[in-house]
């Protein structure tokens, strides 16, 4: 008989990250390469995460597979998804060669269990955490040096270039805090990596709240709308060129500074920019909805309104993603003030749970 070779397995978490300088736009289809710089605050693990365990076994038999929420998926039924895992097997391959006394966990299938801590129906994007977690679990998995760096070491970075091969948001979730993406400049992609801009850490006031306006899936899916942006929006040029290079400058130093005002501004602007440049997309791409610019009115109206004590410019900022769904970026002592307005204006529907519709406040983790 076989003498029975052990099976390895590693179980790792992600965040969620929400984009205050936001990625649209490819240059490169396949190796996922942007046409800009973004920049994005993480939301805290503890409310928001993927999870994910990849399992190698000499004895699994079939394809690779991944278990999404509970559906079995072989991993070959999505480019993407195989691009990402023959990428960190290829690295293996490669400690392998060098080191003869090591497993050869890169011949074995892979079983891999992915769960979201949300429900779909919170209206935020999972491809971002899960390509993340992914990425991080078969590191892990097959022992890679980058595996073993902190979050202030190059090899995370190095991940995140292959996170970015599964959805280019992705990339930004393999660090928690303030983190940048670089477009880069090589045509392999070698230098368009996350690269963490501050800790959570740094800046514990900052706040977020995701406020739902329909949890239904999106019409126009990310990857084609930004392409139609790309091929149609002379905005979109010179967004790329003109404005987010100075934005992204502005954010970081908003940032390291913990300056809310330009923190807050930036941030605003460049949601309306992004969603500028879908509506000069041809044809028009249109994410937000009546119920999201009533919420833009709000927050503006509220930064309008005097508070005794407080000197500030802005007390709240919106953000909005490819879809209706406000996220607030605000100072802790303005989380109550603003969900008492959120309920005054939005009252909660009668078929909805008090305690779905008003769910505790995320902290910028
Ligand atoms: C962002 N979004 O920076 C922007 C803002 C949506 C609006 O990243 O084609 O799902 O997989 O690279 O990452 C959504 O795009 O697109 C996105 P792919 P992805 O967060």
């Amino acid at each position: 008989a076989m003498p029975s070779a052990a099976a390895y397995e590693a179980t790792v978490t992600a965040p969620v990250n929400i984009a205050v300088i936001k990625y649209w736009g490819k240059r490169d289809e396949s190796l996922i390469l942007p046409t800009n710089s973004s920049l994005s605050a993480t939301l805290s693990q503890d409310i928001l995460h993927s999870k994910t365990t990849a399992r190698a076994d000499p004895n699994f038999t079939g394809a690779d597979t991944l278990w999404l929420n509970g559906t079995p998926e072989p991993m070959s039924a999505s480019k993407r998804l195989a691009n990402v895992v023959n990428a960190l097997r290829a690295k293996r391959a490669a400690l392998e060669a060098s080191d003869s006394l090591l497993p050869k966990m890169s011949k074995w299938i892979v079983h891999v269990v992915s769960e979201n801590n949300f429900p779909t129906a919170a209206g935020l994007a999972s491809s971002a955490s899960g390509f993340a977690a992914l990425v991080f679990a078969l590191a892990n998995l097959y022992q890679l040096p980058e595996a073993k760096d902190g979050e202030a070491g190059a090899g995370r970075s190095t991940l995140s270039a292959l996170a970015r091969l599964g959805s280019g948001s992705a990339c930004r979730s393999l660090f928690g805090g303030f983190v940048a993406w670089e477009m880069g400049t090589h045509a392999d992609g070698r230098d368009s990596v996350a690269v963490p801009v501050a800790p959570a850490s740094h800046w514990t006031d900052l706040e977020a709240l995701v406020l739902v306006v329909h949890d239904g899936r999106k019409g126009v899916s990310s990857t084609s709308g930004m392409q139609t942006t790309v091929q149609t929006s002379a905005l979109a040029q010179e967004r790329f060129k003109s404005v987010v290079p100075q934005r992204m400058f502005d954010m970081k130093q908003a940032i390291l500074r913990k300056d809310f005002d330009q923190f807050a501004e930036t941030t605003m602007m460049d949601s309306n920019q992004f969603h500028a440049i879908c509506l000069d997309t041809f044809p028009p791409i249109f994410y937000l909805n009546d119920v999201s610019r009533a919420i833009i009115q709000l927050v503006t109206d509220f930064n309008a309104t005097p508070v005794a004590g407080y000197t500030g410019k802005y007390k709240v900022a919106y953000t909005y993603d490819a879809g209706p769904n406000a996220v607030l970026y605000l100072p802790r002592q303005f989380v109550r003030p603003v969900l008492a307005l959120i309920q005054h204006y939005f009252p909660a529907p009668t078929d909805v749970p008090a305690a779905d519709y008003f769910a505790d406040p995320y902290k910028v983790g």
